[in-house]
C-alpha cells in the first residue's frame, strides 16, 4: 500500500512514520511536510535511509503542489497529521491555524476526490469537545459529546472535522477521524508542557505553571496513539469518529512534580504564572468504542512512559538543544 503521511516531520507524525516502517515493511510511506518551526527533518534521519520512505517538502494548503504529489504518488491511504498544533500560538496568531488546519484539510480531500483513494484519515483531538468540570470525575468525552471548542486551535480542528464528515456524506469520500487526548514521548517539541518542563528543569530554569496547575489532561504515550491511528485507518468503519485515550488523568502540577522527582530537581523551580486565556479545565476520554470495535487498549502506563520519555530527552540532548537554539532549521539544506 502507498500511504501519504502529512506532518510526518512533527512529533506524532514522525513517531507514526517509524511505527509504520516497523510494523508494515510492505508499505511505502510518503511524508508530506512543509517544515514549519515544528517540523524537523533531522527527526526523520533514520527513516531517510529506508527505501520504503520518501520525503516531499510541500504545504498541504498549496493545491497545485498537493495535486502534483497525488498525480505522481497515487496513494491508497492519506493520513493527515499536518497541523498548527499549539494552543498558545493560536491565541497569539489564529490565521495560520485556519489556513493549515481548515484549508489544508480541504485541499487534501479535494486531491483524494480527484485522484481516488481507499481512505482519508483525519487525526483530530479531544479539544474539539471543549472541557469538563474538574469536580465531575464521572464525566468523559464520548464520540456523541457535542463539539464545543474554546481556542482558535480547537475551533480550527473542529472545523476540519466537520468538513471531513461533510465530504463523507456529500461525496462519499471514504473517511475516518480519530480524536486523541494529550500525547507525550520522543520528538515532542519543547514548547509543550512535558518536554518544556524537562528541558527547563535540566537547565535549572523556572518552570512556568499556568494558573494554579489544577487543570487536568489525559496523557497517552505517543506509540499507543500511533497504534490506534493505524488500526482505525486500516479497519475503522467509514464515516466514523473514534476517541483515543487511556484513562490517565493528571493535574499539570502532578505532571511537573513527577518530572522534577524523576530528575532529582527541587520543587522550588515551580513558578505559577498568569493563566492561559480560555484555559480548558479538564480533558478525559471514554475509549470504549475503539476498544469494542477494534480491540485497542493503551499498552504504556504513565509511570513507565514518563520514565522512558525523560530517558529519551537525556539521551537526545542535541535534538532539543538544536531546537532551542534554532540550529535545526538549517538541517534541510544539509540533507538535500
Ligand atoms: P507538531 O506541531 O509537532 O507537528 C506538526 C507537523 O505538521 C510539523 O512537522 C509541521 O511542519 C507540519 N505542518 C504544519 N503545517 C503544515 C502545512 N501547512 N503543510 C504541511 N505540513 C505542515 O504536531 P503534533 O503534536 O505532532 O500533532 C499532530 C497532529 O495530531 C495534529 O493534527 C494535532 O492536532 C493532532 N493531535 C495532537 C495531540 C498532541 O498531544 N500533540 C493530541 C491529539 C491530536
Ligand atoms: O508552559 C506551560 N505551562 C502550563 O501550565 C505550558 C506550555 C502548558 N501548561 C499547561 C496548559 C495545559 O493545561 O499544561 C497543559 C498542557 O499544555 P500543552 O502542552 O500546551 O497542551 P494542550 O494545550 O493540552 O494541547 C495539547 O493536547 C491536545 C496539544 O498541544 C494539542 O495539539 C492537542 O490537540
Amino acid at each position: 500500500m502507498r500511504i501519504i503521511v502529512t506532518g510526518g516531520a512533527g512529533f506524532i507524525g514522525s513517531n507514526f512514520v517509524y511505527y509504520e516502517l516497523e510494523e508494515h515493511p510492505e508499505d511505502k510511506i510518503i511524508c508530506v511536510d512543509n517544515l514549519t518551526y515544528a517540523g524537523n527533518v533531522l527527526t526523520l534521519e533514520k527513516a531517510m535511509k529506508n527505501p520504503n520512505f520518501k520525503f516531499v517538502k510541500a504545504d498541504i494548503a498549496d493545491r497545485e503542489a498537493i495535486y502534483t504529489i497525488f498525480e505522481e504518488e497515487r496513494p491508497d491511504i492519506v493520513v493527515n497529521f499536518a497541523a498548527e498544533s499549539h494552543v498558545d500560538r493560536s491565541i497569539e496568531n489564529p490565521e495560520i491555524f485556519l489556513e493549515t488546519n481548515v484549508i489544508g484539510t480541504g485541499v487534501l480531500m479535494d486531491a483524494c476526490r480527484k485522484y481516488g483513494i481507499n481512505r482519508f484519515h483525519q487525526v483530530s483531538t479531544d479539544e474539539v469537545y471543549g472541557d469538563l468540570p474538574i469536580d465531575r470525575p464521572d464525566l468523559f468525552f464520548t464520540e456523541d459529546t457535542p463539539i464545543h471548542t474554546s481556542s482558535p486551535y480547537s475551533s480550527s480542528k473542529a472545523a476540519a472535522d466537520l468538513l471531513v464528515l461533510a465530504y463523507y456524506r456529500t461525496y462519499k469520500l471514504p473517511v475516518t477521524i480519530t480524536r486523541c487526548s494529550n500525547n507525550y514521548g520522543p520528538y515532542h517539541f519543547p514548547e509543550k508542557l512535558i518536554p518544556l518542563m524537562i528541558s527547563r528543569a535540566l537547565a535549572d530554569q523556572p518552570l512556568p505553571v499556568y494558573g494554579k496547575g489544577e487543570n487536568v489532561r489525559d496523557w497517552l504515550y505517543v506509540k499507543d496513539h500511533c497504534k490506534a491511528v493505524d488500526l482505525v485507518m486500516r479497519k475503522g468503519r467509514l464515516g466514523e469518529v473514534y476517541n483515543i485515550g487511556g484513562h490517565n488523568e493528571r493535574t499539570n502540577l502532578e505532571v511537573v512534580r513527577t518530572i522534577l522527582s524523576e530528575l532529582g530537581k527541587p520543587e522550588s523551580l515551580i513558578t505559577f504564572v498568569t493563566d492561559r486565556p480560555g484555559h480548558d479545565k479538564r480533558y478525559a476520554i471514554d475509549p470504549t468504542k475503539i476498544y469494542k470495535e477494534l480491540g485497542w487498549i493503551p499498552e504504556t502506563k504513565f509511570e513507565d512512559g514518563i520514565g522512558k520519555t525523560i530517558q529519551w530527552y537525556l539521551a537526545n540532548k542535541k535534538w532539543w538543544e538544536d531546537i532551542l537554539s534554532g540550529e535545526y532549521t538549517k538541517y534541510f539544506d544539509k540533507m538535500y
